[in-house]
């Protein structure tokens, strides 16, 4: 058996009920092979790959918390610190009912490869709870918050591992958890990245994900002589990184004419109204029924929809394995050209395969949401030298990490044969400097 299909099989074997992390494996490693099979010995004698898939800590924890009752509720928190070979970790924390320790693996081994093609210096991290901040009261999500990071705070710091903002982790949610690490280890430093503007964020940071999805896009189209504008784009999705790819895709002469959310979908053909969706998400967190009331011709939909819908270019930017093969065979019956990943795995791995089949341009999330966490590594080091840069100075700095990303994807596609599949240049570009640098650092 090759070295790659005993690992999956060990990965599979040794982590029972995990099948994200599973799925974020394999779909890594299966594209690693024209690498791995040509050092097969070398890798194998080194250990190269369970080194890879092993966290080199994880750590779960109980976080009680009293509601606005009294009542007591115990939540259990995660912290996974994957690889540090490249920096210290770096990666969000996930607030959502579904979060388990697969989940949070999935999204750690995830983020070491995308950490890595930012060309920023950030190992690969990911944390979490099953907390759900939906409904919650802002004393509810606050005592959650604190809790949380009175244990959390213990493994933490601005060089050992820096979280930030995933799935119902924002502005307020880092807010809460930045004053209590401030209060129980009594140093102001940046642990945390996504802070508000007020005490240590960076500008730009708010819209880093979606803005740099986009960026990202524009760079491939025009490497193929294409450009977005006058593109019809549909988005699924309605938090931080759908908002702010649906204002860049607008501001680069787009029309997008969906979001959606748990509950349902948007479909408005006039193109949506950015406003009025910062308005009901970011301010009055409120479901997408209310869209309606801004804009009366759109149309509301109950359910899982946005894909059914004809456009040139796919945004999904909601959540793992949002997009089946029956989307892709939708999207491609209508003519997709390009389907880029603003969530973390939002396509199965059958649905990635059909739309490269059917000559879809599919850039990746590790590729095509790195503009977050790259924005992060920015705010860590304005964090450093105490000092705070523009939001022209930062979204220049974004927009040149993301245009170098993509011909860095491209370039290792093409060397080893695999024009345009940014899946197989992503995970190859991104393990080589990972593994490079674990090499030099001995086996520790
Ligand atoms: P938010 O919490 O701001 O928004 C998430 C959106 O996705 C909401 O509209 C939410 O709907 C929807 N959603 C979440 N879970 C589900 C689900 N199980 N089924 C259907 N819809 C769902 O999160 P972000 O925008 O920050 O994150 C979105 C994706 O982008 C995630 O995959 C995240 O890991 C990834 N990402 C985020 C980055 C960041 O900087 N924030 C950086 C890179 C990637 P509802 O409100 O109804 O739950
Ligand atoms: O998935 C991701 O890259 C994020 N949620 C952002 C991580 C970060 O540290 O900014």
């Amino acid at each position: 058996m090759s070295y790659v299909d005993e690992v999956i099989e060990r990965v599979v074997k040794e982590n029972p009920s995990e099948p994200e992390f599973h799925q974020a494996v394999k779909e890594v490693l299966n594209s690693l092979r024209v690498v791995v099979d040509a050092n097969e010995e070398k890798f194998r004698r080194d250990a190269v790959l369970e080194r890879l898939v092993n966290p080199e800590r994880q750590i779960k924890f109980r976080v009680p918390w009293i509601d606005d009752q009294g009542q007591v509720h115990v939540n259990t928190g995660y912290r996974v610190q994957f690889n540090s070979a490249i920096g210290p970790y770096k990666g969000g924390l996930r607030l959502h009912p579904s979060v388990n320790l697969g989940i949070i693996k999935f999204l750690g081994f995830e983020q070491i490869f995308k950490n890595s093609l930012t060309g920023l210096p950030i190992g690969g991290g990911k944390g979490g709870s099953d907390f759900d901040p939906k409904g919650k009261s802002d004393r509810e999500v606050m005592a959650f918050c604190q809790s949380f990071m009175s244990e959390l705070c213990k493994y933490i710091g601005a060089d050992t591992d820096v979280p930030a903002g995933d799935i119902g982790t924002g502005a307020r949610e880092i807010g809460y958890m930045f004053g209590q690490y401030k209060k129980l280890r009594g140093v102001f430093e940046g642990v945390l990245t996504g802070k508000g503007l007020s005490y240590g964020g960076s500008l730009a940071r708010t819209q880093a994900t979606g803005y740099g999805l986009l960026y990202i896009v524009e760079e491939m189209l025009k490497s193929k002589g294409k450009s977005i504008e006058g593109k019809t784009v549909t988005v699924s999705g309605a938090g931080n990184v759908a908002i702010y790819a649906v204002e860049k895709a607008q501001q680069l002469g787009a029309k997008v004419v969906t979001v959606s959310d748990s509950n349902g979908w948007v479909y408005d053909p006039d193109g949506i109204d950015v406003a009025a969706l910062k308005e009901i998400k970011e301010v009055k967190r409120q479901r997408l029924t209310e869209y309606k009331n801004y804009r009366p011709h759109s149309e509301y939909h109950e359910g899982k929809g946005v894909w059914s819908i004809k456009a040139d270019i796919a945004l999904p930017c909601a959540t793992q394995n949002e997009l089946d093969i029956e989307d892709a065979k939708a999207l491609v019956a209508n003519g997709v050209m390009v389907v880029a990943e603003g969530a973390n795995m939002p396509t199965t791995q059958e649905a990635t395969d059909y739309l490269q089949a059917n000559n879809v341009y599919f850039i990746p999330g590790k590729a095509a949401n790195a503009g977050g966490v790259a924005t992060s590594a920015l705010e860590m080091s304005q964090n450093s030298e105490r000092m705070s840069w523009s939001f022209e100075e930062v979204d220049a700095k974004l927009k040149n990490v993301m245009i170098g990303l993509f011909h860095n994807i491209d370039a290792a596609a093409k060397k080893y044969g695999f024009d345009d599949n940014y899946v197989v240049g992503a995970n190859i570009a991104g393990f080589e400097k990972v593994v490079d640098a674990m090499n030099a650092q001995g086996i520790v």
